[in-house]
C-alpha cells in the first residue's frame, strides 16, 4: 500500500511538471509574438494629383521593419504627375540630392549613389506600391518624391526614436 501511494504522488509530481512546462511555453510563445508584432510597423502614405503628401512626419523606433505602402489616388499620369517616396540618409542636403535626381530621368528619377535609405518606384494615379526597410537609428531623416519640381512640396520627415 506504502509502495502502491508512492507511485501515485510520483505520477501527480511528474503531471505536475508536464502541466507547469506546458504553461510555461504557452506563455513564453506569446510574449515573443508580442514582441515580434511591436518590432514591425505599417505606414500608409497617400499622394494625390495636387501633389501632396498626406503625411508629413512618420515615426519608427530603431532597428523597426517598416513596411511602406505609397498610395497615389489621384488620376495623373506617371510620366506627368508620378510620385515616389524617396528616404534619405541624414546629413544629406535635400537640394543638391533632388537636383542631382532630376537628371536620372532614365531611371525614373532615383540617381546612382548611396545617399538613400529606402525608395519606391514612380507610379502614376490608381497605383500603389509597398517596400520594406529596416528603420535606421535614433534620428530625423527626410522624405522626398523626386518627380522633377515635386519635392519643395511632397517632402517630410522620418522621425525614429
Ligand atoms: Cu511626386
Amino acid at each position: 500500500m506504502k509502495i502502491f501511494l508512492s507511485i501515485l504522488t510520483l505520477i501527480g509530481f511528474f503531471i505536475g511538471c508536464n502541466n507547469s512546462t506546458t504553461s510555461k511555453s504557452v506563455k513564453s510563445l506569446k510574449k515573443e509574438k508580442v514582441i515580434q508584432i511591436q518590432d514591425e510597423i505599417k505606414i500608409i502614405l497617400n499622394s494625390n494629383d495636387l501633389m501632396q503628401f498626406d503625411k508629413k512626419v512618420l515615426s519608427a523606433r530603431p532597428g523597426q521593419k517598416v513596411t511602406l505602402t505609397l498610395n497615389h489616388t489621384g488620376r495623373g499620369n506617371k510620366m506627368i504627375m508620378g510620385h515616389n517616396f524617396v528616404l534619405l540618409k541624414s546629413g544629406v542636403d535635400v537640394d543638391v540630392f533632388a537636383r542631382k535626381a532630376v537628371e536620372a530621368r532614365n531611371t525614373e528619377y532615383i540617381p546612382e549613389g548611396d545617399e538613400m535609405i529606402a525608395y519606391t518606384k514612380l507610379i502614376g494615379g490608381g497605383e500603389s506600391v509597398t517596400i520594406s526597410f529596416e528603420a535606421p537609428e535614433k534620428g530625423i531623416y527626410n522624405f522626398i518624391c523626386t518627380f522633377p519640381a515635386h519635392y519643395q512640396l511632397m517632402s517630410g520627415q522620418l522621425i525614429v526614436k
